[in-house]
């Protein structure tokens, strides 16, 4: 490959006027921007156990009252995006918020979509447009671009929850702000009864909803049983994995990032193909390893990782007599819509 001129073969006097005009030459970062055959990803795979995190979420709810915080979060911060980086990949942005019972944090809304994996803790409800979502462990509550949500908590024990958002593209794009209102009124109980069974969604009238995010919470008992049902009728399936979807539409449930659950059967090990999009793998239940590159990272309950795009990455259940289950968010329903998806195998 041919070497490109460096800046510094340019004169000074030619610099600096290039400076002063608000030029830059293409050459000397034409190889930083266009690297030959695949891309140099910033991300960096990163294991954040949840045993060194939760101290010191805990800490911060003593340190913080939720009125000084409004969220109280500890963000997952990519180290290959700077030591401050609010992001764990180009377009994911993960936070572990912490509520104590009796807090709330107040309503608002903005343009990044967020989901909330709930790890740990009873009694939480997030409102997300009027509706009431309990919070139970492993439970996928959306709050989409644009819609009101607030937390509260009416438990006895701290809640602890992941929050995974597309910030870092909003934000990148210039587009990121948000609004705050007053405490919505509950105009609906958990409206996931209404989209609880496969293939059947409601007709009031022969009429389809027109809501653009009809779901908005997707219970871990369901999804759980989905994929302990998919495992039990196709035991020659490899890869036991859910999406989560719009039941109307069976499209991605957001426009930018993508949710799935993956089981992985008692000692079994399977590799997931190099494709551009990164990936975020969160353990729900049980102890499992994720290969990434050369780095092996042993993940316990609650664990999160990452690993960056155009990477295989191998899971690997520890037990072998009891199934692991993961969470997975990852940022190909953008990649799908730029077309820059691949999947290189
Ligand atoms: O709970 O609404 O982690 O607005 C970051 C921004 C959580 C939230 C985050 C947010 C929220």
């Amino acid at each position: 490959m041919q070497e490109l001129g460096r800046l510094e073969d340019l004169p000074q006097d030619y610099r600096d006027e290039l400076a002063q005009s608000n030029l830059v030459p293409l050459w000397p970062n034409l190889r930083a921007m266009l690297p030959p055959g695949q891309p140099r990803p910033r991300t960096l795979a990163t294991h954040w156990p949840y045993a060194a995190l939760r101290p010191l979420l805990m800490r911060a709810g003593e340190l913080t009252p939720i009125e000084k915080a409004e969220r109280r979060v500890l963000v997952l911060a990519n180290p290959g995006h700077g030591p401050d980086s609010m992001q764990a990949s180009a377009a994911m942005y993960l936070g572990m918020q912490l509520l104590l019972p009796g807090e709330w944090a107040p309503a608002h809304r903005h343009t990044p979509n967020a989901v909330r994996m709930v790890v740990e803790g009873e009694g939480a409800c997030t409102t997300v447009d009027g509706e009431r979502c309990p919070m139970e462990r492993g439970d996928l509550i959306l709050t989409p671009t644009g819609l009101w949500h607030e937390h509260a908590h009416e438990g006895t024990a701290p809640v602890v929850w992941l929050d995974v958002l597309d910030l870092p593209l909003v934000h990148y794009l210039e587009a990121s702000y948000h609004v705050d209102g007053p405490r919505q009124a509950i105009t609906q109980a958990a409206g996931d009864g209404a989209y609880a069974r496969g293939g059947i969604v409601p007709t009031p009238v022969f009429g389809r909803t027109q809501r653009a995010y009809p779901m908005l919470r997707y219970p871990w008992a369901q999804a759980r049983a989905a994929l302990q049902s998919l495992a039990a009728d196709q035991p020659a399936l490899a890869s036991v994995q859910i999406t989560y979807v719009n039941p109307e539409t069976g499209a991605d449930a957001q426009n930018i990032l993508g949710f799935y659950a993956q089981m992985l059967r008692p000692g079994q090990t399977l590799r997931l193909p190099a494709r551009s999009p990164a990936m975020v793998f969160h353990l729900i239940e049980g102890a499992a390893d994720v290969q990434v590159q050369e780095q092996c990272f042993a993940l316990a309950e609650a664990d999160t990782c990452c690993a960056p795009g155009y990477t295989a990455v191998t899971l690997a259940n520890r037990s072998a007599d009891q199934p692991a289950f993961f969470f997975i968010a990852d940022e190909s329903p953008l990649h799908r819509k730029l077309g820059v998806f691949e999947n290189r195998g």
